[in-house]
């Protein structure tokens, strides 16, 4: 398969190859009028999906392998159009908007220079994430290409995926603006660079993101899950799922946005995990000025002794269990374990990513290293360990994985949450072979395995006793997208 986006080459897919669900919104999309009255029509309309994870949380920015898919009824889809404007001296505009302009207002933005644009990170706005994707575009795009004609741009978005409930509606977004941009510009792109562009382009809008979400959203491949890999480079290797059950998701409906208080939660372990890598490095004698993430501490240690790389991640997940014991260290504790002044800790490790980290490092009272560590390694391992044989008929054993999966998330990376925790038990009452947090977590889905045959039995006990019995809905008055039943979908796509 051409896997390049191309638009020479039409890697287009045709409007009946979606839901019938989906079509509406595309089709409401390419026949929306132009937010300025300009009489042209939508030139492309562009579809990114959500994705779910089925294994491997926070383990990407570690760089470490993944395994989400695509999902088939979720996504952000957008409309993107060149208008004349009437005063033809006016300076290059992009105009944002969304098809339900009830829900978010438009804005405008002087494109006149592409590359002075920037998104202000202290008035967080819904656009934002269109033009993190733009820059990223931008970013990206070869310095040699001549600079783009000045231009008016519209877009329209919509989108179903339901925020802050770990399917990755930012990285939706980002990746369509990314695509449309590209392809308004005429600039071609392979699914990978794409796939690297967005992952760029989404740290505008301010969380450390480890780049697994654009990635499914862009590389997916229909009814697969996709095993994710950032190092040495990004790479993407379509995996069968297992025979004979589908993959349920269920929004537990506490809503957690990742942007908002960043520097308590995901930032943190980022944070977290880095410094982690840093102790490990130091521990084992490591060169510590090579090190950002765990990855780069395997990685070393595997080189320097021709060692097994799943050997040295279980030796380094014990080495994490021992140092488990005593409280959670302190910057003091860490700066004293580098034989680094505390001051210097941000300078030294965190250049890359000084805005965002100082906040956590100055506001953290302590930092759990070995427990987020530790997650870091087993979760790696579960994941290795689906790799390592095929997934067609071990329902039973992935099963097992993903529950495992739960209770490292909840104990040793804490990013679960009563709610999730509480729904992960109904599911699991419900008859589920294994359940789990998917994304993010501290609120949001969770995903689990399902018997085909078992499926409506599973939802409708679900309902009966988590949306109902604990959340006290009504029956049959159950919010939108609460349950989902997803096949693997394929990734971001123009639409023909
Ligand atoms: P969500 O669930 O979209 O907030 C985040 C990160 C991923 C990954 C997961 C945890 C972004 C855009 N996404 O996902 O990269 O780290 O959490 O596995 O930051
Ligand atoms: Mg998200």
């Amino acid at each position: 398969m051409d896997f390049s986006l191309t638009l020479a080459n039409k890697a287009t897919q045709p409007l009946s190859s979606y839901l019938p669900s989906v079509q509406t919104r595309l089709q409401a999309l390419a026949s929306a009028p132009s937010p300025s009255n300009s009489p042209s029509v939508a030139s492309y309309v562009i579809r990114a999906p959500g994705r779910v994870n089925l294994l491997g949380e926070h383990v990407d920015y570690s760089g470490f392998g993944v395994l989400p898919m695509a999902l088939t009824q979720y996504d952000v889809s957008l409309s993107i159009r060149k208008v004349t404007p009437e005063n033809p001296s006016s300076p290059s505009s992009l105009t944002i908007s969304n098809l339900d302009p009830n829900l978010f207002e438009t804005r405008k933005y002087d494109t006149s220079d592409p590359k002075s644009l920037s998104v202000d990170l202290s008035a967080h706005h819904w656009s934002h994430y269109f033009l993190a994707g733009y820059l990223g575009a931008f970013d990206s795009m070869p310095s040699s290409a001549p600079p783009p004609p000045p231009s008016h741009i519209e877009v329209i978005i919509s989108g179903n995926v339901p925020s802050g409930a770990g399917l990755s509606s930012s990285s939706a977004l980002v990746v369509a603006s990314t695509l449309a941009t590209f392809t308004i510009y005429g600039t071609d792109v392979t699914r990978n660079d794409l796939a690297l562009a967005a992952i760029e382009g989404e740290r505008y809008v301010g969380t450390l993101s480890g780049g697994m979400d654009q990635s499914a959203s862009i590389l997916s491949r229909a009814n697969m899950a996709l095993n994710i890999e950032f190092v040495p480079t990004l790479t993407s290797t379509p995996i069968n799922l297992p025979s004979g059950v589908v993959f349920v998701i269920c929004n537990c409906l506490k809503k957690k946005e990742k942007a908002v208080d960043a520097s308590l939660y995901y930032n943190k372990r980022v944070v977290e995990c880095r410094l982690a890598a840093l102790c490990i490095a130091k521990h084992k004698g490591l060169d510590g000025g090579d090190v950002k993430t765990l990855r780069n501490v395997v990685d070393q240690i595997v080189e320097k002794g021709g060692r097994d790389m799943g050997e040295v991640i279980a030796e380094l997940s014990k080495h994490c269990e021992e140092n488990d014991s005593e409280e959670a260290p302190t910057l003091e504790d860490i700066s004293a374990t580098l034989g680094v002044p505390k001051g210097d800790i941000l300078e030294l490790y965190f250049s890359d990513r000084k805005v965002q980290c100082s906040a956590v490092l100055n506001d953290s009272p302590s930092f759990d290293i070995w427990k987020r560590s530790r997650h870091v390694f087993d979760e790696t391992l579960r994941v290795k360990s689906v790799l390592s044989s095929p997934l067609d008929d071990k329902a039973e054993d992935f099963g097992i994985l993903m529950n495992e999966s739960h209770e490292s998330c909840r104990s040793l990376f804490d990013c679960s949450c009563s709610e999730l925790d509480d729904l992960v038990a109904v599911c699991r009452d419900a008859g589920a072979i294994g359940s789990r947090l998917t994304g993010a977590g501290w609120g949001g889905c969770t995903v689990s395995c399902v018997e085909e045959g078992r499926k409506d039995e599973f939802i409708r006990e679900v309902t009966e006793k988590y949306y109902e019995g604990k959340m006290g809905f009504e029956r049959g008055e159950l919010p939108e997208g609460s349950i989902c039943v997803s096949l693997g979908g394929s990734g971001a796509s123009i639409v023909e």
